[in-house]
């Protein structure tokens, strides 16, 4: 299990940091191994049982990791929860869950105790402050463990929730074996040392930041350096600052690092590794970053639901608007998205998955985990992409109505959902539109009651206190009516060439 390289690491290099995190003292091996196995003893004396769902929702903070590694340890499950979720997408994930822990911040307390009334499975809410001492905590906890766990490659070790085109979002279950296989994969193609050094500026509530940077640093035994944000002035400082050799981020944050530098470069090329993932990397980003940065950025692609899959070459050709080849241990194809049959290079269709990383399927929603998987057992991903004669992997769209902003997911019937509750909007569709900082930027049409009133800031404070701040609408645009084929659906690609410029 990914975890025993931790505790390796803890005895062979004990002193050496493994997680320094800004403002505060850095962290050992030995002590982030000690911390975790007497945080697993602390979530243990609270009641948590293997199994349970360990729900989290802090900022970026050192107790999020130590909770996170110890859930796992324990043979509990971790559920992270993005600190944007207003109460009513928190009271969704908790419910349907069924999370049994809960982890959040002080201040949310009065208002998370109001849904807790309609949660009879969280019997263990517990606040804290994301700075607090955790060493004064879980310090009386023993720091070993009478009997570890034998590891178990089938234990589901995460939930991460992603939304569905169709549905509510859906838990996705991810098993130790999961993180082993992708952990080990990537660790083989972009050769991870132990002397490097992560700037780790990605939120960890997503499979990016603590799977593909978080992991990937503690596997290697090497050290990362995180910030509690992105900011993109004080990343550019510290990446120019030549502390550091590898750094991984989404293609907004790549942009605002590369407009501040556009008319004075930096020489970033002592950086071993600086990855693009989570969204397309435009090609002018590519090429932009080359001439101003001297560095060729390596696009990667993952999914929550199995982790890495494809990645440009650490050594070899780094191609722009491609995606790269599949990484070691995973097998990808293109299929007709019609019959499923697989396609020649040069074809467009759907692109498939296959591997030890991939999820086993989506908390107690089995008819959506069989529609996920083809009867042979490949993943269906719902992105659109070629394979080129060489091998090399290019996506061109997605099959989904998915929306990405700033390397965030937005499924527009979520959006949609919110909207339809508001009195003043009859009919609604959520599209996204190309957009040069966000990748996409969410748009609205809406067909308003005719007895009703509403303007586009009523319809946006309507929505934002329904959703996290990125899914709320950036323009709202009302029509009389919504562009839809025979059967009466909507189409959303006529509507996006009407809707967006
Ligand atoms: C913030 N805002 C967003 C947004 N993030 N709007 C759209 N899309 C987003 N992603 C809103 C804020 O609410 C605010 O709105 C306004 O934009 C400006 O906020 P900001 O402070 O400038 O934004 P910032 O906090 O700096 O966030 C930008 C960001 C963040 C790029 C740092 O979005 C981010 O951390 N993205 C990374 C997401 C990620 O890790 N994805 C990985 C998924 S895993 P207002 O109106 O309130 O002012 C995955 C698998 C894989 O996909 O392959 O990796």
């Amino acid at each position: 299990m990914f975890l025993d390289t931790i505790a390796r690491h803890s005895l062979d290099q004990a002193d050496k940091v493994a997680i320094d995190f800004s403002g505060a003292i850095p962290v050992s091996y030995g002590a982030l191994t000690q911390t975790v196995i007497r945080t697993g003893n602390y979530l243990q004396s609270l009641g948590v049982k293997p199994g349970d769902r360990v729900a989290v929702q802090l900022p970026k903070c050192l107790p999020f990791i130590y909770l996170h590694l110890a859930a796992i340890e324990i043979g509990a499950i971790f559920l992270p929860l993005n600190p944007a979720y207003p109460m009513a997408e928190l009271r969704y994930f908790l419910a349907d869950s069924a999370a049994r822990c809960l982890f959040a911040e002080s201040q949310k307390q009065a208002d998370i105790e109001l849904i807790l009334l309609k949660l009879p499975n969280l019997e263990l809410p517990v606040f804290i402050s994301a700075d607090e001492d955790w060493k004064s905590r879980v310090g009386a906890y023993a720091s070993d463990r009478g009997t570890p766990l034998p590891s178990d490659p089938d234990q589901t070790a995460m939930m991460l929730y992603t939304s569905g085109t169709t549905s509510r979002p859906k838990g996705a279950l991810i098993t130790q074996g999961n993180l082993t296989a992708n952990i080990e994969s990537l660790h083989q193609a972009w050769g991870w040392r132990q002397d490097d050094r992560l700037l780790h500026v990605l939120p960890l509530f997503h499979v990016h930041g603590l799977v593909v940077a978080l992991h990937g640093a503690l596997h290697a035994g090497a050290t990362a350096f995180l910030l509690p944000s992105f900011d993109a002035a004080a990343a550019l400082e510290l990446l120019s600052s030549g502390r550091f050799s590898v750094f991984m981020a989404v293609p907004t944050m790549h942009r605002r690092l590369f407009q501040l530098a556009q008319h004075r470069p930096v020489d970033l090329s002592h950086l071993r590794l600086m990855t693009s993932g989570s969204d397309r990397l435009p090609d002018d980003l590519f090429f932009g970053y080359q001439e101003v940065f001297n560095v060729t950025l390596l696009e990667r692609y993952g999914m929550t639901e199995t982790g890495m899959n494809l990645s440009n070459p650490l050594h070899g050709e780094r191609r722009v608007g491609s995606v790269g080849l599949p990484l070691p241990g995973v097998s990808a194809r293109i299929v007709d998205p019609a019959t499923e049959t697989p396609l020649p290079a040069g074809e467009i269709g759907e692109l498939q998955i296959k591997g030890a990383h991939v999820f086993k399927g989506y908390w107690r929603q089995p008819e959506k985990t069989a529609e996920a998987f083809t009867d042979d057992g490949w993943l269906r991903t719902g992105d659109l992409g070629l394979r080129e004669p060489d091998g090399y992997y290019t996506l061109k769209g997605r099959a989904k109505d998915l929306i990405i902003t700033g390397g965030l997911n937005v499924y527009p019937p979520e959006v949609e959902l919110a909207l339809m509750d508001h009195p003043a909007v009859a009919a609604c569709a959520v599209i996204g539109c190309p957009d040069a900082q966000w990748g996409e930027q969410v748009v609205a049409a809406i067909i308003p009651r005719a007895d009703a009133a509403a303007d586009e800031a009523e319809i946006s404070d309507f929505c934002r206190a329904r959703l996290a701040a990125y899914k709320v609408p950036r323009r709202v645009v009302f029509v009389d009516k919504l562009p839809a084929n025979a059967l009466g659906k909507i189409q959303k690609s006529k509507l996006r060439e009407s809707l967006c410029d």
